[in-house]
Parts: C-alpha cells; sequence; structure tokens
C-alpha cells in the first residue's frame, strides 16, 4: 500500500537528545539506544470508520518519537500496517451493506487525508493485512511444525504455554488477561482450546466471508496479532527499537505478537520498548468505533477546524494518560495557535536558544508535550509584553515547532 506525503522537517541548530521513554513491560523509563537507523513498528488502523481524536493522539505519539530521532540526525525506518480484513470489518461491511475491500479502501484513504492534514510523518512502509498474507502463512506453518500451534475444527491456534515469557509485555495475571481477551477479540470460552487465551493464527473460510489461498493451511484469513509480527518481522527484523499503539493493545494483542516472535525466533522480546498511548474519552467513554461516541478528524476539518489546532490539542495531553475530549480542549488549542502565530509573525523577538533546548529536552524525557508547550507560551508571552531584539529568533522557534511538534505556524 501507498503511505501518505511527508511534510518537510527543517533543521535545526544544536544537538537533539537521546529518548528516554515508558516501557510496558519492564514499567520504567528505557534509554534507547537506537544505531543510525532507528526502527520502530506502530499497529495502524482498523479502517471501518473515519479516524478519530482518539487515533489522531496515538499517531501523534509516535510521530514525536520519529521526530526526536530524526532531530539526533538518525534515520527512522517506521512501518505501520492496517487490518484491512478482520472481524470489525466483515461486521460493519454487513450491517451497512457494503463491499468489505471498498469500505476499507475508502476509509485508509480518509486516514492518509487526516493523517497528511495533521502533519504526521508517514511510515517507510505502509502494509495492508490482505497484502502480508503470503508472508503469514509460511509463518503460522512454521509454528505449527514446530509444535507451538494446533488445529482446532479447521482453524489453527496458538499456544500461549509454548512461550516461557508469555505474560512479560503486559504484566497481568491470568483472570485480568481473560477478562480483556473476551473484550478484545479472543474466544477463551471457544471448547476444545488447550488454552482459554490461545489466539487464532489462521481462520478456516468460513461461508460467505473472504478467503485466501492458505498452502497446508487450507483456505482462510489471519488471525490479527500474527499480522503485526509478520510484518514487523519482514521489514524491520527482531529487536526493533519500539513497538507502539493505544494502551488497549498492551494484552492481548502485543503480548501475543512479542510470543508469536518468541516461539518463531527464540528471542525475546521482539521491540526493546513496548510503548503505549492513553486512552482519549469522549462524555466518559473511552472513543470507540463499536460504541460510537467519536469525534473524527475529518468532520473536524470539513467544519473548518485548523488542523494545526487540532495537532496543539493532542500535544497539550501528556501522551500516556487517559483524557477527555471537550469543546474547552479545541478552544484553548485554538487560542493558543493564535497566540503563536502572532508571536512569530515579527522580524524579531527574545532568544530562542533556550527555548529550543526546552523543547528538546521536555520531548526527550518520555515525549512531554505539554512541558514544550509550556516553554512556547512562555516565550509567546515574553515576545508579546516585552518584545526581544533578536533578529530571526522568531524563524528559529517556527521551525522548531515545526520540526519537533509538527505543528506549522
Ligand atoms: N488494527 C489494530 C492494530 S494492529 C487496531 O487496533 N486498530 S484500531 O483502529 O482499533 O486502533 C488504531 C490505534 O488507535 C490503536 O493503536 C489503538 O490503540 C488506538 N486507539 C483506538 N481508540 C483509541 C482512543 N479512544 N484513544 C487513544 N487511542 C485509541
Ligand atoms: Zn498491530
Amino acid at each position: 500500500m501507498h503511505a501518505w506525503p511527508a511534510s518537510e522537517v527543517p533543521a535545526l541548530p544544536g544537538q537533539g537528545r537521546d529518548l528516554r521513554i515508558h516501557d510496558t513491560a519492564t514499567g520504567g523509563l528505557v534509554s534507547l539506544d537506537p544505531g543510525p537507523v532507528a526502527r520502530i513498528y506502530v499497529c495502524g488502523i482498523t479502517p471501518y470508520d473515519a479516524t478519530h481524536i482518539g487515533h489522531a493522539a496515538t499517531y501523534n505519539a509516535f510521530d514525536l518519537v520519529q521526530r526526536v530521532w530524526l532531530d539526533t540526525k538518525r534515520q527512522v525506518h517506521y512501518v505501520q500496517n492496517v487490518t484491512d480484513v478482520d472481524d470489525p470489518l466483515l461486521e460493519r461491511a454487513q450491517r451497512d451493506g457494503l463491499d468489505w475491500a471498498a469500505l476499507a479502501e475508502q476509509e485508509t484513504a480518509l486516514f492518509r487525508e487526516d493523517m497528511t492534514a495533521l502533519r504526521m510523518l508517514p511510515p517507510r512502509q505502509y502494509i495492508g493485512a490482505v497484502e502480508a498474507i503470503p508472508g503469514i502463512v509460511p509463518l503460522v506453518e512454521r509454528l505449527r511444525d514446530m509444535g507451538a500451534a494446533y488445529e482446532l475444527e479447521g482453524d489453527v491456534y496458538f499456544s500461549v504455554e509454548s512461550d516461557p515469557h508469555f505474560g512479560k509485555v503486559s504484566g497481568l495475571d491470568a483472570a485480568a488477561m481473560r477478562l480483556l481477551s473476551a473484550e478484545r477479540g479472543g474466544d477463551p470460552d471457544r471448547p476444545g482450546k488447550k488454552n482459554p487465551l490461545d489466539p487464532m493464527l489462521w481462520m478456516a473460510a468460513r461461508e460467505g466471508e473472504p478467503s485466501w489461498d492458505g498452502g497446508s493451511l487450507g483456505r482462510g484469513r489471519p488471525g490479527w496479532h500474527i499480522e503485526c509480527v509478520a510484518i514487523a518481522l519482514d521489514h524491520l527484523g527482531m529487536g526493533f527499537d519500539i513497538q507502539g499503539g493505544g494502551s488497549d493493545l498492551a494484552f492481548p494483542h502485543h503480548e501475543m505478537g512479542a510470543s508469536h516472535a518468541q516461539a518463531l525466533t527464540g528471542e525475546f522480546p521482539m521491540a526493546k520498548a513496548y510503548v503505549h498511548a492513553g486512552m482519549v474519552a469522549l462524555d466518559g467513554e473511552k472513543m470507540s468505533k463499536s460504541k460510537g461516541n467519536l469525534v473524527f478528524v475529518s468532520k473536524l476539518r470539513r467544519d473548518g477546524v485548523d488542523p494545526a489546532a487540532i495537532r496543539l490539542a493532542l500535544l497539550a495531553h501528556h501522551y500516556r494518560a487517559d483524557w477527555e475530549w471537550t469543546d474547552q480542549v479545541l478552544q484553548d488549542a485554538v487560542a493558543r495557535l493564535a497566540r503563536w502565530r502572532a508571536a512569530v509573525s515579527r522580524p524579531d523577538g527574545p532568544s530562542a536558544e533556550a527555548l529550543v533546548e526546552q523543547i528538546r529536552e521536555s520531548l526527550a524525557n518520555d515525549l512531554d508535550a505539554p512541558a514544550a508547550l509550556t516553554a512556547v507560551d512562555r516565550w509567546a508571552a515574553l515576545q508579546e509584553q516585552n518584545g526581544g531584539t533578536d533578529e530571526g529568533a522568531p524563524g528559529v522557534v517556527s521551525r522548531a515547532v515545526d520540526a519537533l511538534l509538527g505543528v506549522a505556524l
């Protein structure tokens, strides 16, 4: 699949800072030491509805990771998937009388537009589950042949007991896992499974559903977790720097993915850090396609909201926090954008050197975007109150806000 166009990232004076970021698996901050090419896999959308603010907040977090790494003069190898065949997508298509593939294509196209408008840097590879099937099938066959997977009425399940590290990503106990498994696409109550938590690797073709040639597995379609493992291993290999997504992906998705990869390669962990963004709520409940309590990025754009203001609204919340979208959040962002634009519209102003360092330091410290915004606010307030004589300072601020925060002033 093709991704979306990249906005330019201005080069900044001085030195970028190395990222320390919270890793769910170890429960603390880790100093990543990526080589000259940092590697990150971010779980993409299941395209059965438009991009909502919760999605945008999660992709914003990983866009910041990319920007911090670019600022250290590294290249970034960023891979993202699109779950363009899965139960919720098929169910929505059925409910609305749509062709599932057309629905996926249409919502993926809208996601690209939203990401472009929000100045999210694109992944180097943007891969759909369907196009990954030829790579998924041999992995499932290998897992089965090595005894880490088993067949149940034609479907193939992964055996979580085959992985000695199972549970280390989310750190949850069995009861919590069982609850979340039922909530998030698993089938813990299906009779005949070796362990209720075992996730499906390959689902045998069902009447009226799309299916693909699965070699010795028979016709069917891939399970969710193996999709991301196949794509990540194919393009990044084991031991990449970050696997990212919202906190609802820690279990089962990232846990199971780490287990699949451990069984396949004998190595653990697949990613050096498992990074999870908090959940955005609306009216007191997690924004979710299945509940329908959604604020769409595309709707806000159609209503004339500047995408830079949407981005500032996201940046005003720490990526790990759960937070609530309100009209006030948006109004504050619109007002902040206007203040910042006024402040950089003059040819000179207060010195910007310290500010660039403050933005860098804030982001390097577990992506503390709210602290970065406060630093820019202070500079803008100084500019408004006293101005300054540093020629070119507003230009430096403008470039730093663009390069590090993805906001075009
Ligand atoms: N296709 C899978 C990942 S492989 C999937 O989870 N798709 S999704 O469309 O449901 O979600 C896409 C990303 O948005 C995931 O990282 C998910 O954790 C995140 N996300 C979903 N809802 C919210 C929310 N309310 N707040 C923050 N992030 C969210
Ligand atoms: Zn994923």
